[in-house]
């Protein structure tokens, strides 16, 4: 039977996961090889990923793999999203990579518009604005560094690199740059003339799917590998989790991609750079075979994921969300996408002084903390979905919630009350089976998204949660506290 491997690293682990295909089944079977943890450090005030480590243990995986039997294989890998690294005429890293919370893009948006106005960038490129996309990051990089770039390419373009020589920049992730031109499907002259760069300095566009070759043999040799041919995968893990929404042909659906972030949104053929989809910060990030993904980034596990690590993770995410089952809800609200979230020094005293300043007690237990965060993400995305119905003018009848949020039942029946919507959860590795699903299609095993979408809900059990009628009184309450308490929102 072929093997298909994908890597998928996200910001708190990573792991290579091998997929099967059983024909007669219709399914696709997974089996973890290897999982690392991931996470960023702090080096003289700045916060940078580790790569070379990250590398190191995608080889580990693969020795692994070929310990388990599998001498041959292809491959494709997913990262999170609009960190780069540039590379000089050597193809060698000219400095560590930045990793996207680092604080020094908090005030970039601001400046960068003074030159530009945001309506501008958005209708170019069609993407929302987040303090962290590569354009502000390059913008604030420093220009000595940026001037001798022979390359720049995004953290997978470069995992890619380290295994097979080829530089690329793929679609899906390079979209997440904000320097797409939307209707050119090329990079923006103009805001490349505003960075100071040019064409030359990144590689070919290049769509998931596309074949790149075998491990370079030296890699091969060097570390006794399987024979591994590497496909270029949907490389942003979004793009990979939303390839692997098991939804229904015909059927008006949304997703939520729930990890370290929640991106809500749904799959359209054409983007919608709208004043109003700008005004409201939804994004056309390029998707698999020409489909964009209008989504929101909501600030999502990170905030439960966070005030866990403060605990020295004394509690497992199960009995954290048990723990909140247990406690009143709507009792303190914060609002997630506020950027105080993105990476304050201690998240539980972050919640705390939010809820102080908005006239709320403090959650002074774990539970009431975790309980503060289901509720309020619950809140955001009802907020989120009807926006969405309003901005493309769709009914969405069903909400797929995939990635690891999809286990987190609190959550998912929250979400399907306060949005009174249907929710389908699952799978919880739509990431890595999107990932597997775009091999599979560019090996001939698949004929698309359709029929593999068909074999992903088929591959998994997936849970199905209907909207249970809310207490009035209690929801009017925190419906007017929710209102107030957005009203004061920083973005
Ligand atoms: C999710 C994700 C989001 C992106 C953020 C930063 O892992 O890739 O899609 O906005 O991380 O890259």
């Amino acid at each position: 039977m072929k093997n298909y491997i994908a890597v998928d690293i996200g910001a708190s682990s990573g792991r290579l996961v091998r997929g099967t295909l059983h024909q007669q089944e219709r399914r696709i079977e997974l089996q973890e090889i290897h999982r690392f943890s991931n996470a960023f450090t702090e080096t003289e005030g700045h916060d940078y990923w580790d790569i070379d480590y990250l590398f190191a243990e995608i080889i580990k995986g693969l020795q692994q793999a070929k310990k388990e039997g599998i001498e041959a294989c292809t491959l494709g890998i997913d990262t999170w999203a609009v960190d780069y690294v540039l590379l000089d005429d050597n193809g060698k890293r000219i400095h560590e990579v930045y990793a996207y919370r680092d604080g020094r893009t908090k005030d970039a948006p601001d400046r960068l518009h003074r030159t530009i106005s945001r309506a501008e960038v958005y209708s170019r490129t069609g993407i929302q604005e987040l303090p962290f996309n590569t354009l502000y990051q390059l913008y604030v990089h420093e220009d000595d560094q940026l001037s001798q770039a022979a390359k720049i390419i995004m953290v997978p373009d470069y995992l890619y690199y380290r295994l097979t020589g080829k530089l690329i920049n793929e679609v899906t992730n390079a979209s997440t740059m904000q320097l797409l031109n939307l209707a050119e499907r090329d990079f923006d002259s103009k805001l490349l003339g505003l960075l100071g760069l040019r064409r030359e300095q990144f590689g070919k566009l290049t769509e998931p799917g596309v074949k790149l070759g075998r491990i370079s043999p030296e890699l091969q040799r060097q570390y006794d590998l399987p024979d591994c041919e590497l496909i270029v995968a949907p490389t942003h893990d979004t793009a990979s989790a939303v390839a692997g929404v098991p939804a229904q042909p015909h059927t008006s659906w949304a997703y939520i991609s729930s990890g370290t972030w929640s991106l809500l949104g749904v799959e359209r053929r054409t983007p919608l750079n709208t004043a109003e989809a700008m005004n409201a910060n939804y994004t056309n990030e390029w998707g698999v075979y020409g489909t964009y993904r209008f989504l929101k980034n909501i600030m999502g596990l990170w905030m439960i994921q966070e005030v866990r690590r403060e605990t020295q993770n004394a509690y497992s995410f199960a009995t954290l969300a048990e723990l909140a089952m247990r406690e009143k809800p709507f009792q303190h609200l914060v609002p997630c996408n506020d950027q105080r979230f993105l990476n304050p020094r201690s998240m539980t005293e972050e919640i705390r002084a939010c809820c102080r300043e908005t006239g709320q007690p403090e959650p002074d237990t774990i539970g009431k903390l975790a309980r503060c965060i289901f509720d309020s993400l619950a809140l955001t995305y009802k907020d989120s979905i009807q926006e969405l119905q309003r901005l493309t003018d769709q009914r969405i009848d069903t909400l797929h919630i995939v990635g690891g949020g999809a286990n987190n039942e609190l959550l998912c029946q929250l979400t399907a009350d306060m949005a009174e919507i249907e929710v389908i959860a699952g799978p919880s590795e739509a990431t890595a089976l999107g990932n597997i699903a775009v091999q599979m299609i560019s090996s001939g095993q698949l004929q698309g998204m359709e029929e593999a979408r068909g074999i992903i809900g088929n591959s998994v059990p997936l849970k199905r949660y209907e909207p249970r009628p809310i207490h009035e009184e209690e929801m009017d309450a925190a419906g007017a506290r929710w209102e107030q308490i957005k009203a004061r929102l920083v973005q």
